[in-house]
């Protein structure tokens, strides 16, 4: 028998953004169990944290961005805006922080640097970087699907002698673009929100495209007093309609085909949800996702309005040569991002037709020679998704095994919550879960309840450990595919959904895409049904000091 010096919890949560806190509360204030939250940054909050470039907001609608747990939490904020700003979602997030009163078990820069399970006292031991050590029955990764930033090993880097920074480690000062040559890669959500601000100050702005993308207009706004009001009276109703849909957002798809209804009607539809804006358009039709010749309506008429937009046709013809169907990359939103390319101090490169060779002491030199002279070059290159964060951990589970070898072949998991191999270890929001094809609070407070609901389950059985057995997550990952290919999204061949934006990660579609209620339906029935696919071993024998 060991002697245990750590301070010992029921649980720990790696993370303090939406998932880490409601963890937290939940199995604190609702379960009464001692839960302390481990988070890398200096303060709550997570991708909000750590994405503060220029444009950083959120593409929900600020009204279903946001916990719905709580009446109090909801009654008692305001957003102002028809989608949240990023300093405005961090203060969301300080506000339910502070309601909630979680700060006095958050250990702030606090980043996680192993976690070894042992069987021999049930627990699970956690490092962070400071060397500090602590230990618990329950571990709950709350780490977000897009928090480990991808930055390309481009040859040079190292060598630039202006700045370089990345759009998800933003510097909290902010960057003075005022009279500075910026040069920016990546044109994914990311990049298409933070062109047109860096642009209205920068003294050039240089948009290095590798694949062009479809973007429709967020027609953001302030919001107004009665749709606050709205908003709040109508609180339950907003919920029932998130949870009804794929996709988690307040608005249903329509059930109608785009191919049963003739050109005009269509048109007028599409042009009804670009007016609206935001990701609405995607709603428009049940079988965009799903029927090439279906989608095409839409992509086609998407490209349409960018040329209507873009002045210059060598411009426009590289914008709209978009080699996915729509939406099966990250559908991005954005306010006058085609529109930046009509001012002079904005150029666009192709560099899928001149790849980037090096970056020199003084810029950004292409295949052919062309050299672009730059004072700060943005990474808006996004992340290592779904699985970056979790396999930067260092986590080993039942007889050493790492959890790097377990996914050699790609993640495998068991509703994206738990993993063969690893005893009582939760993955909010991890891959095989919905999370990222949806408005996440609505995936996230479903994976919390869900993950509470199970330890609750397992402490009244007196059981010492659950995970999933191999064969279910087996069943889980083939099901997760099979979900995905029937739909087009697979044919996104470079998305970070497949993980195909980062050299030699495997390629699985990772998030679920059956939407969720199919979703919420199977999680419910698995429970029911005693924890289907799970192995539980018997009671708690803990060993403490
Ligand atoms: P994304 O969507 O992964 O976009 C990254 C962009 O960076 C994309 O255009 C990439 O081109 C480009 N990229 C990446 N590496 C390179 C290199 N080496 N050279 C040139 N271009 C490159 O990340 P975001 O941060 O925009 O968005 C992430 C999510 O955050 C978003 O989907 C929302 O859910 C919120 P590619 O397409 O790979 O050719």
């Amino acid at each position: 028998r060991k002697a245990v010096e750590v301070p010992v919890h029921d649980a720990l949560i790696v993370g303090a953004g939406f998932a880490g806190l409601y963890q937290l509360h939940a199995l604190r204030d609702r379960l009464g169990l001692s839960a302390h939250v481990l988070e890398a940054a200096d303060g709550v909050g997570g991708t909000w944290w750590w994405n503060r470039y220029p444009g950083a907001r959120c593409d929900s609608e600020s009204h279903a961005y946001a916990f719905y747990f709580s009446e109090e939490l909801l009654q008692s904020w305001e957003w102002s805006e028809r989608y949240p700003e990023q300093p405005e979602i961090l203060r969301y997030l300080n506000h339910v922080a502070d309601r909630l009163d979680l700060r006095r078990d958050i250990t702030f820069n606090a980043r996680v640097t192993s976690a070894r399970w042992d069987a021999e006292d049930n627990l699970w031991h956690v490092t962070t970087a400071d060397g500090r050590r602590r230990a618990a029955t329950w571990l709950i990764t709350a780490v977000g699907c897009l928090s480990s930033a991808n930055i390309p090993d481009i040859p040079g880097r190292d060598d630039f002698a202006g700045r370089w920074v990345h759009t998800g480690h933003w510097p909290h000062e902010g960057v003075d673009f005022a009279g500075q040559r910026v040069g920016m890669i990546g044109t994914g959500s990311t990049g298409i929100q933070a062109a047109p601000v860096i642009a209205g100050s920068a003294a050039h702005l240089t948009v290095f495209q590798r694949t062009a993308n479809y973007s429709i207009p967020a027609r953001n706004t302030p919001l107004t007093s009665a749709f606050k009001r709205w908003a709040k009276e109508n609180a339950a109703e907003i919920r029932e309609a998130m949870h009804a849909t794929g996709n988690g957002h307040p608005w249903p798809v329509s059930e109608r085909s785009a191919l049963e209804v003739d050109d005009a009607e269509r048109e007028a539809i599409f042009r009804a949800a670009w007016e609206k804006g935001g990701l609405r358009l995607r709603a428009t039709f049940r079988d965009i996702l799903t029927d090439r010749r279906a989608n095409d309506t839409a992509a086609e008429f998407i490209r349409a309005r960018i040329r209507e937009v873009v002045k210059d046709p060598k411009t426009a013809a590289m914008l709209t040569d978009i080699d996915h169907p729509f939406a099966t990359k990250r559908p991005p939103i954005d306010t006058g991002y085609f529109e930046t390319f009509n001012r002079d101090n904005v150029t666009l490169v192709d560099v899928r037709a001149d790849p980037i060779e090096r970056i020199t002491p003084t810029g950004i030199r292409l295949k052919s020679g062309a050299e672009h002279v730059l004072d700060i070059i943005v990474f808006a290159t996004g992340f290592d998704a779904m699985t970056g964060a979790l396999l930067r951990m260092g986590i080993t589970g039942r007889d050493g095994l790492a959890l790097s070898d377990a996914w050699a072949a790609g993640p495998r998991t068991q509703l994206g919550l738990q993993v063969a191999g690893f005893p009582n270890m939760f993955t909010v929001t991890g891959p095989g879960s919905p999370s990222v094809l949806t408005n996440m609070p609505v995936a996230i407070e479903q994976h919390v309840e869900w993950i509470t609901d199970c330890i609750a389950a397992m402490r009244a059985r007196g059981v010492a450990t659950i995970e999933p057995t191999e064969e279910a997550c087996d069943r889980w990952v083939a099901h997760v595919n099979d979900v995905a290919n029937a739909t087009l999204m697979p044919q996104a061949g470079h998305s970070w959904y497949l993980g195909a934006n980062v050299p030699g990660k495997p390629r699985v579609f990772m998030p679920y895409a059956g939407g969720m209620p199919a979703y919420r339906r199977i999680c419910d029935e698995v429970a029911a049904a005693g924890y289907e696919g799970f192995v539980t071993t018997g009671a708690r024998t803990r060993v403490t000091a």
